[in-house]
């Protein structure tokens, strides 16, 4: 009978109680949780527990990932960016033009200033050369100035001086009236109808002559 008890139960009772009776009667006068009674075989199982707690999230699955996305929208513009190192030195430039390099040597306050570049061209071109430099052809005003223009001068050269508006009425391209002249015998004649612009020759005296001939271009600074 002993046999059916179960074993912690059995080895408790054996130290407090002293018998002489059966053991099962024996360990009911020790220990109230032991019954007696004729042996069983085991029962059905019990019913399933109550379910446990939740579990943890588990780790990323090991599947095929999903297709890229479309690219996200243009972000705003960055902060502009620090300056550039200098870029390497440039390479020396051209020599400038003669008669600019001539202006450059010196004038006098008070005095008017005579270039040329020693070009010879019809009078409509050495307008435009005089215009370029900001200068007006040379136009002598005194005998001094008709000087200077000759000392520039080593070929007949043109004036800014012309009838093209008024036949037979000489006037300064830059405006009024003729202020001083120097005519060589017999000019201005007007020769062939076709004269209407003013050479001065290399003896310093005037010559009417046709506009579209070429002469040297002499150009003046104003004082
Ligand atoms: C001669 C003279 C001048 C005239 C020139 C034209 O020298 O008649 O008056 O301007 O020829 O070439
Ligand atoms: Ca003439």
């Amino acid at each position: 009978m002993l046999l059916f008890l179960s074993l912690p139960v059995l080895l408790l009772c054996v130290g407090a109680v002293s018998c002489s009776e059966n053991a099962c009667e024996c360990a009911q006068k020790a220990c109230s949780v032991v019954t007696c009674g004729i042996p069983v075989t085991n029962g059905t199982p019990g019913r399933d527990g109550r379910d446990g707690p939740k579990g943890e999230k588990g780790e990323p699955g090991q599947g095929l990932r999903g297709l890229q996305g479309p690219p996200g929208k243009q972000g705003p513009p960055g902060n502009t960016g620090l300056p550039g190192i200098p870029g390497p030195r440039g390479q020396k430039g051209d020599h400038g033009d003669s008669s600019v390099q001539s202006f450059s040597l010196g004038r006098k306050s008070g005095k008017k200033f005579y270039v040329t570049n020693g070009e010879k061209a019809p009078f409509s071109k050495v307008k435009a050369l005089c215009a370029e430099l900001q200068a007006t052809v040379a136009a002598p005003k005194n005998e001094e100035e008709n000087k200077a223009i000759q000392d520039v001068a080593k070929d007949t050269a043109f004036l800014g001086i012309t009838d093209e508006v008024t036949e037979g009425q000489f006037v300064y391209v830059t405006g009024g009236r003729l202020a001083y002249s120097n005519w060589k015998k017999d000019e201005p004649n007007n020769h062939g109808s076709g004269e209407d612009c003013v050479v001065l020759l290399i003896d310093g005296l005037w010559n009417d002559i046709s506009c579209t001939s070429s002469f040297l271009a002499v150009c003046e600074f104003s004082a």
